[in-house]
């Protein structure tokens, strides 16, 4: 059995990862939204579905909050509450995209109210960060065009930064904003924020409080992922990832399901950027559960990370580095995949053991009749919300 080594054993035992409420809601495509008995009625049952996946792996002590689908009465007893389930809340997404006013925009809007609206609407998110303890403002933007000649580029770019420095200037001491970018969808011909460049370029005028956030299905198919998240993580930008996985386009699935190389490759650049449990960089996922069991659903995911990064822990940097320097193409690309290749599962159980955990966290939970209980105890479910 492959031994994992007491330094990469600590890396491991540092690692934590964000779970997004929503995943825990009924969620689905344009077409159907299937149901799951026990379904979270409100946020304090999702907090308290997210602290079963923390309990199980000990790798998931924070939960992503979206406004206003996480709406309640007092953030303070949220927190509480998460806290008593032995959880934090996380980072706060806002939500301007489901606005009859955000039609043609909310940052980068023509209107300066609905610019306004949309930005008061930044700042209740801020007032709930206070409220919650959350560090990072998230900020997806669903804004485009889709017909050339629809809209000026250039015009919504420079509202865009307006609205962007009204809200960064409103950020307290130790809070965050990270805007994330995404090729396409809802907008099909140009959207605000597209690529990594232009999320880079907004938030660096912005100043240092505001980072890149890079969610893995955001891309076109074929894109060196990996290579973005070097260059983020050289130019100190790289605030959050959103962890999924994708076939097609931004599909969402569970992180490492469609492609564990393209996983192991990102981790790999993270370890090398000093990234991997660097404050700077907050490990999200952003994923919903249209078919599948929500719970173990996330069980999966946060295993899935874990197992990529110990083997990309495991990558001989000393060896891969000698064969890079001699050109040895072959040989840099063996030590490479022979990490990629090890099976890390049986270390990894045993180490859980040896921590107090399930060897099998999605064994373990499945014993533990929580789906049948919620299930009996909850009745009528509401849905988290469309998600994107
Ligand atoms: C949208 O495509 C983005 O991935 C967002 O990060 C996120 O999924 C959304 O805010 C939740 O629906
Ligand atoms: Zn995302
Ligand atoms: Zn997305």
């Amino acid at each position: 059995m492959t031994t994992l080594s007491p330094d990469i054993l600590a890396e491991l035992e540092r690692q934590a990862i964000e779970l997004p409420s929503w995943a825990f809601g009924n969620s689905g495509t344009r077409f159907k939204v299937f149901s799951t008995p026990g379904t979270p009625r409100d946020p304090y049952e999702k907090i308290a579905d997210a602290a079963q996946v923390h309990a199980y792996t000990a790798l998931a002590p924070t939960v992503a909050l979206h406004i206003p689908w996480d709406r309640v009465d007092s953030y303070d007893g949220l927190r509480r509450h998460a806290e008593d389930l032995g959880v934090a809340l996380g980072t706060i997404n806002s939500n301007t995209f489901q606005d009859d006013d955000y039609k043609f925009g909310a940052l980068t809007h023509e209107d300066p109210r609905v610019r306004r609206k949309a930005i008061d609407h930044h700042f209740a998110c801020i007032d709930v960060m206070h409220a919650t303890g959350s560090r990072d403002l998230k900020i997806w933007l669903a804004e485009g065009s889709n017909y050339p000649g629809q809209a000026d580029l250039r015009g919504r770019q420079d509202r865009l930064h307006e609205s962007l420095k009204t809200i960064y200037d409103r950020l307290g001491d130790g809070q965050r904003l990270v805007l994330e970018y995404k090729f396409f969808e809802p907008a099909f011909y140009h959207t605000d924020v597209p690529d990594w460049g232009t999320s880079y370029a907004q938030v660096a005028a912005l100043g240092d409080k505001a980072m890149v956030c890079l969610d893995t299905g955001h891309h076109a198919p074929g894109t060196n992922i990996e290579f973005i998240v070097m260059q983020l993580l050289r130019l100190g930008k790289l605030g959050s990832f959103d962890f999924n996985s994708r076939f097609y386009a931004d599909d969402d699935l569970i992180v490492g399901a469609a492609d564990p190389f393209q996983l192991f490759r990102i981790l790999f650049e993270v370890i090398r950027g000093g990234g991997l449990n660097h404050p700077d960089v907050a490990f999200m996922l952003d994923q919903c559960h249209n078919v599948e069991d929500k719970i173990p659903g996330q069980i999966r995911s946060v295993l899935n990370v874990q197992e990529m990064t110990a083997r990309a822990l495991l990558v001989d940097r000393e060896a891969l580095a000698a064969a890079q320097r001699g050109g040895d193409v072959l040989e840099a690309n063996r030590v490479f995949m022979d990490a990629f290749h090890t099976d890390v599962r049986p270390a990894l159980a045993e180490w859980r053991e040896s921590r107090g955990l399930p060897a099998d966290p999605m064994t373990a939970f499945a014993g533990s009749g929580y789906l049948a209980r919620t299930a009996d105890e909850r009745v009528g479910g509401t849905q988290a919300g469309w998600s994107a």
